[in-house]
């Protein structure tokens, strides 16, 4: 049988690197800010080294304790992590190997292992250039952030306005709100809303009001939440009742997905501070009533567990009002990519958005991207040579098309669309 490799009308192979490489996307989920945040902006060698993804393999070498490094200056906690998981270890892990693509890919010579020699590259980069230059690199239109009213270094830039870079788009995070009511009504009521412990009808109002005054604060995309893996829907605990009273009516009202991210388990390890997160196997019942019970409102759903996969794409087939994106945090590693995008592929087509970053420092934009696009490219091509043998054979268009779903097309209908 001919293949498009012999036959000489394209090379498939080819058309779908090209496509995949090539086509600009958006990131749906990062924990980015637009540079006018200023010290929040995160960028460089230093940052890249001290990325909580980084701290937590390190202290399985470190002899130290967990306060005596979290004392140090953030040079001193980089030279460290450098010298442990790239001079004493060969740089190996997924995070690892990020930190040297990245580098790579803006033509550092990273085999030198020369880390002052790095520092001083980045010192001499202009920040705006640089900026240009790596979504340029990692063919990225849009990035949307994480924003939290919660957080008391990000809620005055919002308070005091800034001029916006359209690049980067705002996405409510509202996990102090439904997972710790008791501290969250106290802060809502310092800011002027008229709460209380108990969510009677007026205090439901009054978080309605939160939510409206944020949304266009900020003007978010999407409200979001990091879930435990035993959360429960429905519920009479405050969790439950502010998603079904509060933050569903908002979400539909607004035309804007909720979107979950299931499965972590908070500070497992609170030495490791913000590396010290974990993961557990979620019981979908609560997602399968949310969806069920709530047709006309659109779920935006990632988990954690690489055992949570194949029910969440079943769950897809089933629920049009869930839309499934990315390959979170600790399943963000080849083998769990290539896994879950096959998975996803082979049970709900191209209505995914397999990969968003997740990156916190804007360096790891350029490695996050580039693993995963070589990754998406196996897979589709795998797929499309499939059907070739089947007698059908995508053309470069189709293949174009196909890609600029998986890269954000897909993701906008939803958002776009009614239900
Ligand atoms: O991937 C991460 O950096 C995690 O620390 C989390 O922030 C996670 O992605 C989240 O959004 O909760
Ligand atoms: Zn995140």
């Amino acid at each position: 049988m001919k293949t498009s490799k012999t036959s000489g009308r394209f090379n498939l192979d080819a058309a779908v690197d090209r496509a995949v490489a090539e086509t600009w996307t958006h990131d749906i989920h990062t924990h980015l800010y637009d540079p006018a945040f200023g010290k929040l902006f995160l960028w460089g060698i230093d940052e890249l080294l001290v990325y909580h993804y980084l701290v937590s393999e390190a202290f399985r070498y470190f002899d130290m304790s967990y306060d005596s490094f979290w004392k140090l200056p953030k040079s001193r906690q980089a030279g460290l992590i450098w010298d442990e998981l790239f001079i004493k270890h060969s740089p190996i892990s997924e995070a690892c190997r990020g930190l040297i693509t990245s580098l790579n890919v803006m033509g550092l010579d990273v085999g030198k292992r020369d880390l002052p020699a790095l520092r001083k590259w980045f010192a001499a980069q202009d920040l705006h250039d640089y900026i240009d230059r790596v979504l340029e690199v990692s063919r990225i239109k849009t990035l949307y952030m994480t924003n939290s009213p919660f957080d008391d270094a990000e809620r005055p830039v919002w308070e005091k306005g800034f001029k916006w870079d359209s690049r980067f788009q705002a996405a409510l995070r509202i996990d102090p709100l439904l997972l710790d009511w008791p501290s969250a009504w106290k802060k809502l009521k310092d800011w002027g809303y008229k709460t209380g412990p108990d969510l009677t009808a007026p205090v439901i109002g009054e978080v309605r009001r939160f939510l409206d005054d944020w949304t266009d604060r900020i003007n978010a995309r999407y409200l979001m939440v990091s879930l435990p893996p035993d959360f429960e829907y429905p519920s009479k605990i405050p969790s439950g009742q502010l998603v079904e009273k509060a933050v569903l009516p908002h979400c539909l009202e607004r035309n804007m997905p909720f979107a979950m991210m299931g499965g972590v388990k908070k500070l497992l390890n609170p030495q490791l501070r913000l590396a010290g997160d974990a993961v557990g196997f979620v019981d979908t019942r609560a997602y399968e009533n949310l969806l069920a019970s709530h047709p006309r409102n659109k779920f935006l759903v990632t988990m954690l567990a690489r055992e949570n996969q194949h029910e969440l794409c079943v769950l897809a087939r089933k629920f049009r009002n869930l839309h499934v994106f990315g390959c979170w945090w600790f399943t963000n590693i080849p083998l769990c990519i290539e896994e879950i995008t096959r998975l996803r592929i082979e049970l709900i087509g191209l209505s995914v958005t397999p990969q968003h970053s997740d990156a916190r420092v804007f360096d790891q934009l350029t490695y996050k991207w580039n693993h995963s696009r070589r990754i998406i490219s196996k897979v589709l091509k795998e797929k499309y040579h499939d059907l070739e043998k089947a007698g059908w054979v995508a053309a470069e268009k189709e293949i174009q098309r196909d890609v600029a779903g998986l890269f954000g097309g897909a993701f906008d209908a939803f958002m776009a669309g009614k239900l």
